[in-house]
Formats: C-alpha cells, sequence, structure tokens
C-alpha cells in the first residue's frame, strides 16, 4: 500500500449511501485533495422545499453525522415534524427529521435568494467542518424517472413510497438534454484518477453521466477511470441495484457492472467473492483488482478507498 502523494488530486462521482462511504474513506485520505460529483437526479419538491438527498447523504457521511442504520438522514434525530404533519393528514411517507428539516429550509432559502446549488452545498460542508469538496452534478434541474409500462414514475416516488416494488422497463433522466456540467469541473487542479463509487449505476452514476459533456470531459482527462463494483457476489449491498440490473435484462452480476461501463472505466474493483469473474472482466479489456469491497466499518472504507489509489497509480504508471 502507498499514501497518496501530496499533489493527488481526485474526482470522486457518487450518489447513495454505498457512493458516499467510499467518498468517506477518499476523504479520510485525500482531504482537500479529493472532489466528490454527487447525482442530483433524486432532487426533487416536496413540502415547498427543494430537498437534495444523494448531496445531503454524501454531505452528512462526511460530515460524521450520517444515521449508520438508515445510511440517509441525521444521527440522533427526532421526528415531532412529522408526527404533526401526519396528524394533519400531510404527506408522510418522505420522512423529514426535525434536524434534517433545517438543512432543507436552509438550501431551499438560499436558492430562492439566488445562490447556486454548488454554492448552498458549499456552504453546508463548511459548516460540518468538510475540507473535500462536493460538487452536485449540475446547478440545473435533471429528475430521474422511473417507466413502468404505462407509467412513468418520478423517482423519489418509486424509491420510497412504491418501495421500488413496481417493474422498471426504462429509465430517463428529465431535464439532462439542457442541464449544463458544473462549471467548477473545469477549474480543478491537475488530476490523477476518476473513481467511480459503488453506488447504483442506473439510478447515481448514470444521471451524471448523463449531463451533455460529463463523458467527454472524463475521456478528455486521459487518466485512469476506475469503478467499485455495487454487486457482490450477485446481489447489491443495498439498494435496488440487483433487481433493476435483472429487470433490464443486464446480468446481475460484477461482470454486468464491468459491461455497464465498458468503454469509460480503465479498471474494477471486485470483491473477493467474485474472483472467478476476473478473467471475464478482463476480456472486457479493464484491469481487475480483488479486494474486500464490503465496507462495514471506517477502517473499510479508507481501505476500499487506499484499493482504489493504489489501482489508478498502477494504470497510471503502466
Ligand atoms: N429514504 C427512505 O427510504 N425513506 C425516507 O423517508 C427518506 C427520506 C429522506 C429525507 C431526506 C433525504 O435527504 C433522504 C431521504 N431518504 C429517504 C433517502 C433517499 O430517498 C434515497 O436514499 C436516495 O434518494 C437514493 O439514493
Amino acid at each position: 500500500m502507498s499514501t497518496p502523494k501530496p499533489e493527488d488530486h481526485i474526482v470522486a462521482l457518487a450518489g447513495g449511501v454505498g457512493g458516499a462511504k467510499l467518498a468517506d474513506g477518499l476523504a479520510h485520505l485525500l482531504g482537500d485533495k479529493l472532489t466528490v460529483v454527487v447525482n442530483t437526479g433524486d432532487d426533487f419538491e416536496h413540502l415547498g422545499f427543494h430537498i437534495s438527498p444523494d448531496l445531503d447523504t454524501v454531505t452528512y457521511t462526511l460530515g460524521g453525522v450520517a444515521n449508520k442504520q438508515q445510511g440517509w438522514g441525521l444521527e440522533g434525530e427526532t421526528w415531532a415534524f412529522m408526527e404533526q404533519l401526519a396528524r394533519f393528514g400531510g404527506p408522510a411517507w418522505f420522512r423529514l427529521g426535525d434536524r434534517d428539516l433545517a438543512t432543507h429550509a436552509y438550501r431551499t432559502e438560499r436558492l430562492r435568494g439566488g445562490a447556486t446549488l454548488t454554492q448552498v452545498t458549499a456552504e453546508l460542508c463548511a459548516a460540518l467542518g468538510i475540507t473535500s469538496r462536493l460538487l452536485p452534478m449540475s446547478d440545473d434541474p435533471v429528475r430521474t424517472m422511473i417507466h413502468s409500462g404505462e407509467r412513468t414514475i418520478a423517482f423519489q416516488e418509486y424509491f420510497v413510497r412504491l418501495a421500488c416494488d413496481v417493474p422498471v422497463d426504462a429509465i430517463t433522466y428529465s431535464g439532462a438534454e439542457r442541464a449544463r456540467l458544473n462549471p467548477q469541473l473545469g477549474a480543478l487542479p491537475q488530476l490523477q484518477a476518476v473513481i467511480v463509487c459503488p453506488s447504483n449505476p442506473y439510478l447515481s452514476i448514470d444521471p451524471i453521466l448523463a449531463v451533455p459533456g460529463v463523458r467527454q470531459w472524463l475521456t478528455s482527462l486521459s487518466i485512469p477511470i476506475i469503478v467499485v463494483s455495487p454487486i457482490v457476489g450477485g446481489a447489491a449491498i443495498k439498494g435496488p441495484a440487483a433487481k433493476i440490473m435483472q429487470e433490464l435484462k443486464a446480468p446481475v452480476s460484477a461482470f454486468g457492472v464491468a459491461a455497464h461501463y465498458r468503454g469509460l472505466a480503465d479498471g474494477i474493483v471486485i470483491d473477493d467473492c467474485d474472483r472467478a469473474l476476473a478473467g471475464e472482466i478482463a476480456s472486457l479489456g479493464m484491469a481487475v483488482h480483488v479486494v474486500p469491497t464490503v465496507m462495514r466499518s471506517r477502517d473499510d472504507r479508507v481501505m476500499l478507498a487506499q484499493s482504489c489509489l493504489d489501482l489508478s497509480r498502477t494504470l497510471r504508471n503502466a
């Protein structure tokens, strides 16, 4: 294992709980030498608030205040607001904790006052002592939409209200075609590698890649792009990734993840238990690194982050 050189600056793409955990490991190793580009396809307006669930999850995780059981929301949360809302017959299916509400109220107020999502995110991160940079993929609205039979379902309706319990025929990213790449991505220091966190490829990473210019920007960097498989032993660690892959007729395996990122990724990190797939994945033209990838503890996050940095350095020197 090697420690990052002082000049290393790394970009990570992330969304959701698995992505936030690896981003946290990378932040531990890299501090202000890390930029995390976060999915905003899950964002929505709810009860008058602008909610950015993936930005919240990554911010709370890097800030050390995330609810570890849920993965989303804050530790030590109270629910008086939700109890009162339910008494009124209000929409209690999407749970906003009392402390969490402050984030949504602050963000909404600042956005209405003319601040960008990037600016508000920086303010929230500074308040939580986060030294890594978190950037929404775009300051323009992009909304992930789930198509199931005749129905088109907004993302949080699908994910939370319906508990992902409808078959997915297709996924689109409404507004992506008009969205502008976060301008700060063009002003980053010299980059050494891109790490695609073990986030849901369809729900968390593809919305980022759908923003015009992102793929071109990534490939123009001419640095290793490393993916960490969110599928371990044919199942997702958390969330509906395996179910969606099956419904979209992709192989539900680390190979399926590798095939999804073919043409973009130079290397993939897969779990020890998927070692037998290494040869098949390598035939796609990707370097394969086999390590433990399940992040149960903070040490696991840091070790996986280090494995990603090691693979990226090997590929840079190849
Ligand atoms: N996820 C749930 O499963 N149920 C909720 O009630 C819920 C509320 C919520 C509030 C704020 C927030 O930032 C995230 C919240 N999430 C909730 C998580 C969120 O729906 C998903 O984790 C992501 O959108 C998928 O990555």
